[in-house]
């Protein structure tokens, strides 16, 4: 073996060796480099006799050409190598299954109100809703309210601010959907005016109410559903088999019992609060104040464009949070507030 062909062995040796692209190019500039041991054998060639130069110079640069192929090779099969070594790292596992879009849940306390707007649908009433922020005279006067009572105070009420600044006495957050029931009254008033007597009114006022109230059981935002059912011959009787019928539908149970309790509303006249005791399950045999109704105050029906003279009416509120809360054993009610998905994709 000649010199210039151990020379090609050798390169192509150490090229072999070199496992990495940078470590090949530093074995490169051994060979091909400014210092490298084939540059200097081409730089040699002016020492030589002119008769030899011609023969040597060619057989240099063959030699030249052949330890270039074999960076060549070695090159690519390094970028190869680097490339697969990629893939093989950045693999997806197609045959995983996907994940899928998230999917949301309805609300546990629109469920509720879902439920029972379908339960009074079945027994024709209505359902209307109305701004949340209402006038002092929808939310206040018109309900019977008086002047100075501590519903109406700073306290207890939201009030808005003007462009200065300083509190609105016109608008406030309503405090219940009452008001709902009176724009029901006065546009049904309006629409029958010329009619010696009007249909009947029959409608629930779901919605979110506001009061200045927060704790584990009172959230300054909460839900109201309200109930208004006006016609020319409408007593407590009335009031009293539909809040109980649709008390025993609502809890799915026939051994239910529904307790009248007389009580007080500016509204309505008589008053009573609406309890309910389950005669099965962890309450069995509690008496739960659910409910709060009425046959409408004179006053109130007048405000409604009514004429008491001819119709009578009863109403009733209630707490659809507090319902969803028993329901489904919930004894925080800021749980359905505060947005935590922990909770709320329980009712999925
Ligand atoms: C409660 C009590 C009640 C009413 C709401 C009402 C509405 C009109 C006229 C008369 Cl337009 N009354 N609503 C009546 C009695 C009770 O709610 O404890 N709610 C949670």
């Amino acid at each position: 073996m000649n010199n210039l062909e151990q020379l090609i062995a050798q390169a192509t040796a150490d090229f072999t060796a070199a496992t990495g692209i940078a470590r090949l190019e530093e074995v490169k500039a051994a060979y091909l480099g400014k210092e490298g041991s084939l540059t200097a054998l081409l730089k040699s060639l002016g020492k030589l006799p002119p008769d030899e130069r011609k023969t040597a110079g060619a057989a240099i640069n063959i030699a030249k050409a052949q330890v270039e192929s074999a960076l060549a090779l070695r090159r690519e099969a390094l970028k190869n190598a680097q490339l697969e070594a990629q893939l093989a790292a950045e693999a997806l596992d197609v045959t995983l299954p996907g994940r899928g879009p998230i999917r949301g849940s309805i609300h546990p306390v629109m469920r509720t109100l879902d439920r029972i707007e379908q339960l009074f649908r079945s027994i024709g009433f209505e359902v209307a809703d109305g701004p949340e922020i209402e006038t002092d005279w929808h939310n206040f006067t018109a309900l019977n309210t008086p002047e100075n009572h501590p519903a109406r105070s700073m306290h207890d009420t939201f009030y808005l601010l003007d462009a200065a600044g300083k509190v609105r006495e016109d608008v406030l957050l309503r405090t219940h959907t009452s008001p709902v029931q009176i724009r029901t009254m006065l546009a049904h008033a309006e629409k029958y005016r010329h009619l010696d007597s009007m249909p009947e009114i029959r409608v629930i006022c779901p919605g979110r109410v506001y009061r200045v109230d927060s704790d584990a059981t009172h959230s300054p935002m909460f839900h109201q559903v309200e109930g208004l059912w006006v016609s020319e011959n409408v007593s407590f009787a009335d009031l009293k088999g539909v809040v109980a019928d649709f008390l025993r539908r609502f809890f799915e149970s026939d051994d239910l019992k529904v307790r009248f309790r007389p009580s007080f509303f500016p509204f309505t006249e008589p008053s009573a609060e609406i309890d309910v005791a389950f005669m099965h399950g962890p309450m069995e045999g509690r008496w739960l104040e659910i409910a709060g109704c009425g046959m409408v105050h004179p006053n109130v029906l007048r405000c409604g464009g009514i004429d008491p003279e001819k119709y009578t009416g009863f109403a009733f509120g209630m707490g659809p949070d507090r319902l969803t809360m028993l329901r489904y054993g919930i004894n925080d009610l800021r749980l359905f507030f505060d947005g935590d998905l922990r909770f709320l994709s329980q009712f999925q």
